[in-house]
């Protein structure tokens, strides 16, 4: 075990599907924000830019980065991530699966909405963890927020487009609906984050994010991980990134090649 994660951060997140680790990154930031602003001005193609009519600020979010940016790569591969994942997870090995950014300009009125991030990806397991990065600090009530314990469902949440909330999938019948957060008494976990901070998170626990409201802007990097369990699981239409060439069959780990391991124990 890493001496920055202690045994009671390993029993919160198995509990609580949710784990804030203090100033672990410290020693990244300024590259990270590097990364972030030679991202800002050079989106990839998949970028999606969310905007409301009566908000000057937009939100865009990107994927899929961490190949091009070297900030990013360096960080994947040469960071503390890997082992803390595996520390997390409970997992021998930890493969890398994407980068994930959100950037919201000042005053963009565009939360991130409740969802469940496994159901949009085209894996299944339940070693898994995000750790998501605030570049800058963040006030408690633009933080992440996430229901304690959602990620035990036994079913998983259907994925809905952000933009005009319809299902992602056809096979409908195959997930259950989002459960009400703000009255199914669930505690929300919230906090104050400062840059080096992190949230990590399991795939499946529920989560979302108000608008940035403040003055300055946003910008923030989810990492994902996959630990041992973790298998190649075909959707039934694009999921979210998207790897329409990745030719794998069900039950598969995902291949070497696109999503390397960063961390053997
Ligand atoms: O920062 C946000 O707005 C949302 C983050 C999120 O949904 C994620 O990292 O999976």
């Amino acid at each position: 075990m890493t001496e920055a994660i202690t045994r009671t951060d390993i029993k919160n997140f198995n509990n609580d599907g949710v784990v804030v680790l203090r100033g672990v990154f410290n020693d990244w930031i300024e590259i990270l924000r590097r990364g972030a602003e030679f991202h800002i001005n050079n989106p990839s193609e998949s970028a999606l830019i969310h905007k409301q009519d009566s908000y000057q600020g937009q939100f865009m979010e990107d994927f899929c980065n961490w190949q091009r940016i070297a900030e990013y790569k360096d960080f994947v591969l040469n960071s503390p991530l890997g082992s803390f994942a595996a520390d997390l997870t409970d997992s021998k090995s930890i493969q890398f699966f994407h980068d994930h950014f959100f950037y919201k300009e000042a005053s963009s009125g565009v939360a991130t909405p409740w969802h469940q991030d496994m159901p949009y990806y085209c894996v299944e397991g339940l070693q898994t963890v995000s750790f998501w990065m605030p570049l800058e600090s963040r006030e408690q009530s633009v933080s992440l927020k996430c229901a304690a314990g959602s990620h035990s469902y036994s079913k998983e949440i259907r994925p809905t487009s952000w933009s005009n909330n319809e299902s992602f999938y056809e096979d409908n019948e195959a997930f259950m609906d989002m459960p009400n957060i703000d009255n199914d008494n669930f505690e929300i976990k919230q906090w104050a984050i400062e840059p080096g901070d992190v949230v990590a998170f399991n795939f499946k626990t529920i989560h979302s994010a108000n608008a940035n409201t403040v003055g300055g802007v946003s910008r923030t990097l989810s990492f994902r991980l996959l630990g041992d369990d973790v298998r190649y699981r075909k959707r039934p239409g694009r999921t979210s990134p998207n790897f329409p060439d990745i030719n794998q069959k069900n039950g598969e780990r995902l291949r070497e090649d696109w999503f390397p391991t960063i961390w053997r124990n």
